[in-house]
C-alpha cells in the first residue's frame, strides 16, 4: 500500500478524460487499495483515479462517519438522475480550503463493476449522490469549480496562481 500524490487545481492534468477499465485485475485491486488508503489518510469522502494521476474510471467513496460505508466504482455511470435538484456546499481535495454551493440532482442511480469485475447498482441521496456526481465529473475531467460562474472561476484561478507562486519563493 502507497500513499498517491493528490494533483491541485489548476493543474491540466485534472481535465483529462479518464479511459474505461477494460479488465478488473491486480494492477486496478492496487490502484484501489492505495487510493482508499489516500482518501482516509487526506481524509475525504471520496477519490477519483483522476485526482492521483491515473486516467482510468476508478473512484472510490466513504460518506459514512466510522469507515464503514466503502464503496469501489469502477467505470461507474448514471443511469437515471431525480428532476429535483439540491444545493451543497461542496469542496475537493484537488482544490484545498475552498468550499462554494453547487445544484445538482438529488437523487441518482448508478451502475458500476466492483472490485470482481461484476456490474451492480444502487439508489444514492444526500450525502452521497453529491459524492458519485462530484467523481464521476473528476473522471470526465470536471472540477466542481467548473460549475461556478467564470467570474468566481477566474477569480479562483488569480488567487490560487498567486498562492502558488508565493508558496516557490524561497
Ligand atoms: O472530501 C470531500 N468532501 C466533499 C464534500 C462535499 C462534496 C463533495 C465532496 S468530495 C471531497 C473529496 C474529493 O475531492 N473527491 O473528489
Ligand atoms: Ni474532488
Amino acid at each position: 500500500m502507497a500513499l498517491l500524490n493528490i494533483l491541485h487545481y489548476p493543474d491540466k492534468r485534472l481535465h483529462k478524460v479518464a479511459k474505461p477499465v477494460a479488465k478488473v485485475d491486480d494492477r486496478i485491486r492496487r490502484l484501489v487499495a492505495d487510493m482508499i488508503e489516500t482518501m482516509y489518510d487526506a481524509p475525504g469522502v471520496g477519490l477519483a483515479a483522476t485526482q492521483v494521476d491515473v486516467h482510468e474510471r476508478v473512484v472510490v467513496i466513504d460518506v459514512s462517519e466510522d469507515k464503514e460505508g466503502l464503496m469501489v466504482l469502477i467505470n461507474p455511470e448514471i443511469i437515471s438522475f431525480s428532476d429535483d435538484v439540491k444545493t451543497y456546499e461542496e469542496g475537493c481535495l484537488s482544490v484545498p480550503g475552498v468550499y462554494d454551493e453547487v445544484k445538482r440532482p438529488s437523487e441518482v442511480r448508478v451502475r458500476a463493476l466492483n472490485l470482481d469485475g461484476e456490474p451492480f447498482e444502487f439508489d444514492a441521496d444526500g450525502l452521497l449522490a453529491v459524492c458519485v456526481q462530484h467523481e464521476i465529473d473528476h473522471l470526465n475531467g470536471l472540477v466542481f469549480v467548473q460549475h461556478l460562474s467564470m467570474l468566481k472561476q477566474t477569480r479562483l484561478k488569480t488567487k490560487l496562481r498567486k498562492e502558488q507562486r508565493e508558496h516557490e519563493r524561497v
